[in-house]
């Protein structure tokens, strides 16, 4: 039996909308007026959801790290390398910290924020059991990680694994498996050549770290600065095992996904554009390691906005991270960039995931997320902007049609 949804107002790919209603089963059957939908499918159930509700596609946050869920103050903040120095120190505490309750509850905290769908970084694979577990739909994005050329066989066999195990898992559980390739310099070329190839003949959703740190441009470009002694110290490695352009060379004619890409050039973002790639932004995890603020004011390249891990966050709230980016982009527009967010959490984050959700439109996921502002707002032009600057939390979720208990 299909629902009815009636909220105030509906945001959908073409703007907000008052007067419409959505009729759904596991998928959105049709978007039309109330007294249309109730005529097509009379035997639907009807929920009104009154003054200041405006009904949003779910929320997706393409880029968290569940297995670093345990972080609140191990991790150092404020600069790249001390944090990376921090990691290696805390990682066996923090991964053994981070059991099942403590990932899961992370995942809830998702939830209540409205946030339907989510790509999981997954270092280990230790975040497998939960991700079947909890309602939302999952990108799991096997991670590969190492450049010594040494050990390459062995990573890429327990890559596979990995990627096997995730894609073993039933419909219901709504997980998608993909691919993340941790970072241009911290993955060795044979490895991403390999992952890479994977990813293009399944089609699965392909992921990368990409020129987070000046460290990390210094280091690809020179050869110097930080990760210097750092690959000294830790890997016995002297040079780096790959350039900037060789690396984005590997996922030619396969849109893919960029996590951070602060340090990019304009050069660069424009290659990203013409293959079709898009960037994850993770305002706060840029500011808290010290890597910048990535250009948003370079339309080019589609955006999706994510909160990264607990590993550099203090939550994994999307509408906390638009009202980051809403003040660390204090020169943007203010009310067509609040637009723009919406769209970097809904649409664009779902086709940077290669996903069907993040749209209220028929042939969608029923996947919502409602919202209901504290006042009217008659200036439709300030819906967004009204949304993120006063949700703390979604008032309702439905997740394939189902609503979810809060
Ligand atoms: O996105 C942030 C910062 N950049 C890179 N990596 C991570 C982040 N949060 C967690 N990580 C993980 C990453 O997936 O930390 C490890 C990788 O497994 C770093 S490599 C020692
Ligand atoms: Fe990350």
């Amino acid at each position: 039996m299909p629902t009815i949804l009636i909220p105030e107002t509906l945001y959908t790919p073409q703007g907000y909308r008052q007067g419409l209603a959505v009729a759904f089963d596991e998928k959105i059957l049709a978007v039309d007026t109330p007294e249309a939908l109730s005529a097509r499918y009379p035997d639907a159930k009807k929920i009104e959801t009154g003054a200041g509700t405006i009904l949003y596609p779910g929320f997706i946050n393409v880029h968290v790290h569940l297995e670093f869920s345990a972080n609140r103050c191990r991790l150092e903040y404020g600069d790249f390398m001390r944090w990376l120095e921090s990691v290696i120190r805390e990682r066996d505490a923090l991964v053994n910290e981070a059991d099942n309750a403590v990932m899961e509850a992370a995942c809830r905290q998702m939830l209540r924020s409205g946030i339907t769908s989510f790509g999981a970084i997954s270092s280990f694979g230790a975040d497998l059991e939960v991700c079947r577990r909890v309602p939302q739909r999952v990108t799991f994005f096997n991670e590969i990680v190492g450049s010594n050329p040494a050990t390459i066989d062995a990573l890429y066999q327990d890559f596979l694994h990995r990627i096997d195990a995730s894609s073993a898992c039933e419909p219901q559980e709504r997980i998608t498996p993909a691919v993340a390739i941790h970072a241009p310099h911290s993955v060795h070329p044979v490895a991403v050549r390999r992952a890479v190839a994977l990813a293009k003949e399944e089609g699965m959703p392909l992921s990368t770290h990409f020129l987070e740190s000046s460290y990390e441009r210094e280091w690809l470009e020179h050869g110097t600065g930080g990760f210097r002694e750092f690959f000294r110290r830790y890997l016995k490695a002297e040079r780096p095992v790959t350039t900037i352009e060789e690396f984005l060379a590997h996922f030619d004619g396969y849109p893919s996904l960029f996590v951070h890409a602060v340090q990019t050039t304009e050069e660069e973002r424009g290659r990203l554009a013409a293959e079709g790639h898009f960037v994850a932004h993770c305002p706060r995890s840029n500011r808290l390691l010290g890597c910048g603020r990535y250009p948003l004011e370079d339309r080019r390249v589609p955006v999706a906005l994510a909160t990264d891990g607990l590993s550099s966050n203090w939550s994994l709230d999307l509408f906390e991270e638009m009202r980051a980016a809403l003040m660390l982009h204090h020169q943007a527009p203010l009310p067509q960039f609040a637009d723009r967010l919406i769209r970097a959490v809904t649409l664009d984050a779902a086709r940077s995931i290669r996903s069907d959700a993040g749209r209220i439109e028929a042939g969608a996921p029923a996947d919502f997320a409602l919202i209901r502002l504290p006042q009217g707002c008659e200036r439709e032009e300030e819906l967004a902007l009204q949304t993120i600057l006063h949700s703390r939390e979604a008032e309702a979720v439905w997740i394939g049609g189902e609503e979810l208990v809060m």
